[in-house]
């Protein structure tokens, strides 16, 4: 009797766990490529930092993967797969100049790590190598997606509610706009340079 009652409880906290989980997915248009789709800040709810670090590698004269969508609070290993040496440098984070940084430059088979406190794109470059460019693109919520190279994307497990969310292309100008989750809930946007 006390095992069907257990049962009957966690069920119901699973069936309203799965009732709150929603989605928001669409397509991102007017630009070729993949670009970054992520929920802004939510007043009051933070998230605690991933564990989990990140590779950005520098590996053929490239920065790879060439775009690398990360949460706030996340530690990237930037790694020199080459037998040259690299640089790794960025002039702002999120159009901050103020947020520019030097990580240095480093042989083959060695990583610098950085923790990434504040949200926005950060165009990487090298100053050994003027035509490297990548990014990292940091999300102020877990609820971040990089689109497919058609520009579909779909961001996992958003609770439902009222958010703002915003669209990342390389060199285009990002488009944010006010999305409420209701379950699986569309999202088009359609960015210009
Ligand atoms: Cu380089």
């Amino acid at each position: 009797m006390k095992r069907i009652v257990l049962l009957a409880v966690l069920s119901t906290i699973a069936l309203s766990l799965c009732a709150h989980a929603g989605s928001i997915s669409g397509k991102v248009s007017g630009v070729a490529g993949e670009s970054v789709v992520y929920v802004e800040a939510i007043a009051g709810k933070t998230f605690p930092a991933p564990t989990q670090e990140p590779v950005m590698d520098q590996k053929g004269l490239m920065f790879q993967p060439h775009i690398l969508a990360v949460q706030q609070g996340t530690t990237v290993q930037f790694l020199n797969s080459d037998s040259v040496a690299h640089n790794v440098f960025w002039i702002s984070v999120g159009g901050n100049k103020k947020l520019g940084h030097n990580l240095g430059t480093w042989p083959k088979g060695e990583k610098r790590p950085f923790k990434f406190d504040n949200p926005g794109a950060v165009p990487l470059l090298c100053n050994v190598h003027p035509e490297m460019s990548g990014y990292v693109v940091v999300s102020p919520t877990a609820y971040f997606a990089t689109s497919d190279k058609s520009g579909d994307y779909k961001i996992e497990n958003v609770p439902d509610g009222s958010y703002t969310v915003t669209a990342w292309h390389e060199g285009a100008k990002n488009q944010s706009k006010p999305v409420t989750v209701s379950g699986d809930t569309k999202a088009d946007f359609t960015l210009s340079k």
